[in-house]
């Protein structure tokens, strides 16, 4: 007899009762209010996944401005990590703002900003001398990463993946490899971005080709189409996210990383929603040992301020010249503030230790389920992801063939009952689960029980 005990995540204080509750139809009567006076004022190629406004978010509950609370699964992509409103960042942001907002690192510098670089330092993966530049943005964090990759190498190719996601600037937007709805009529896209074949396990095409064999695969790309000698930078996202939360074959990132390092070829991890322990680690490179030259980084790293780093080896960053990097807001001080109590608040309550709890919780559940339903014959294909980061990809059943429709219907379905979920992956059939890593066990618990629900009605 096996005894399963289940990984309790220890209860954190919350302001806001962690608890579902509708009080209207969704969207009640103040969001439709809102949302007439949206469309009058702000352009429709802006969506929301909710139609309705946020009032006040706390833990993993977000309250409408109709009273209705819902269960957060999505922490706003993959950022509120520590709480949407944790006390120890509203301190530190208060404290900030009432010293100074804004100077301008590049007019007059500030501590905060050098206090993140040492966090940053210390933190990411390897033990060489790196250097930190702050930005705002995630694209912005990948522009500058090219930026440095290709002066200090002086070539200029980069590499990027199937599936990858960077971002909406015209340089990321090339990056990018989903046309609609990122790239669409938005060209010309910047030159010399090259797209390689990613590691997709449960969509090869040739099943049982392993991780180094599918790395072989692109770096013999690499090398008949580009060149070593020309190619700037690979980049890429250690678990991809908008592409469909795709978890490389063990020994693809660090068979590409080896051969980067070994040809002058900058390897760049683009931790933008990986990183901040959402993994389980503070990087999801740490999973494999892998150590990137180059790492971007934003999302979680401060609470909701928008703040991104790129952080990596001094040489690189070094080669740039006197004000070859920079910006107005880049490592702006409130949001410098926001990050140092972020990261302390991640080591204080151990949040790669509650994402891995999440991660059994949670995928114990989902994989019951899925066999449930009829396992690889059934409307789960698959269930995949690390810590808090995880997905379950659905297609038709008996094939493999994407099912973008009924992922649509079991989100919709979600939302009606009062959990926010999203929805990610090339093909559109992707449920991506991203819940606030301070989320209380309940609260996870009925927002799994309400998933499950929909994920059995869509497959009747
Ligand atoms: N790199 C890996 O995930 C942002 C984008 C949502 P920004 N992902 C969410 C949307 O539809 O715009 C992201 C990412 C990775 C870069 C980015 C870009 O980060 O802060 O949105 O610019």
């Amino acid at each position: 007899m096996s005894l399963t005990v289940s990984p309790s995540l220890p209860t954190l204080d919350a302001r806001l009762p962690q608890r579902r509750e509708l009080l209207t139809e969704v969207p009640g009567p103040r969001s439709r209010e809102l949302q007439e006076r949206r469309d009058a004022v702000v352009p429709r190629g802006l969506v929301s996944s909710l139609p309705v406004f946020a009032e006040d978010v706390d833990g993993g509950v977000i309250r409408d401005v109709d009273g209705n609370s819902f269960i957060d699964l999505g922490s706003g992509i993959a950022v509120t990590s520590v709480g949407a409103s944790s006390p120890a960042v509203a301190a530190a942001v208060g404290a900030q703002a009432g010293r100074f907002t804004h100077t301008c690192f590049m007019v007059t510098p500030y501590e905060g900003y050098i206090r993140v670089a040492e966090e940053l330092a210390r933190l990411t993966p390897g033990d060489h001398a790196k250097r930190t530049a702050l930005f705002n943005s995630g694209a912005e964090a990948v522009e500058n990463a090219v930026k440095i990759a290709r002066l200090a190498t002086g070539r200029q190719a980069v590499v990027a993946f199937d599936h990858a996601y960077h971002g909406r600037t015209n340089l990321t937007m090339g990056l990018t490899a989903k046309t609609m709805p990122y790239k669409t009529h938005f060209g010309p896209f910047a030159p010399e971005i090259y797209r390689m074949p990613m590691s997709y396990p449960y969509r090869e095409e040739n099943p049982g080709l392993t991780g180094p064999e599918a790395a072989r695969r692109a770096i013999t790309q690499i090398e008949k189409q580009i060149g070593a000698e020309s190619t700037a930078a690979i980049i890429i996202e250690p678990i991809q996210g908008e592409g469909g939360f795709i978890v490389p074959a063990e020994g693809f990132l660090p068979t590409l990383a080896a051969w980067a390092r070994e040809n002058g070829v900058v390897f760049i991890a683009d931790e933008v929603q990986a990183g901040f322990c959402r993994t389980g680690a503070w990087f999801a490179s740490e999973h494999e040992g892998v150590v990137p030259d180059l790492i971007t980084m934003a999302k979680g790293i401060a609470g909701g301020m928008p703040l991104s780093a790129v952080t990596g080896r001094a040489e690189l960053f070094d080669a740039v010249h006197p004000g070859g990097l920079g910006g107005t807001y880049g490592g702006n001080p409130v949001a410098c503030a926001a990050a140092l109590a972020t990261l302390e608040t991640m080591r204080e309550l151990d949040l790669s230790a509650r994402a891995r709890a999440i991660e059994a919780i949670v995928v114990g559940r989902l994989s019951a389920l899925a066999e449930e339903l009829g396992g690889a014959q059934g409307p789960i294909g698959d269930v995949r992801g690390r810590g808090a980061m995880l997905a379950i990809e659905l297609v038709k059943p008996g094939t493999t063939d994407p099912d973008p429709e009924s992922t649509k219907a079991v989100a919709a379905a979600c939302l009606a009952e009062g959990v926010l979920i999203l929805t990610c992956g090339t093909y559109g059939n992707v449920i991506r689960l991203l819940p606030p890593l301070v989320i209380d066990e309940q609260l996870l618990q009925d927002g799994l029980e309400v998933l499950e629900a929909a994920l059995r009605g869509a497959s009747r």
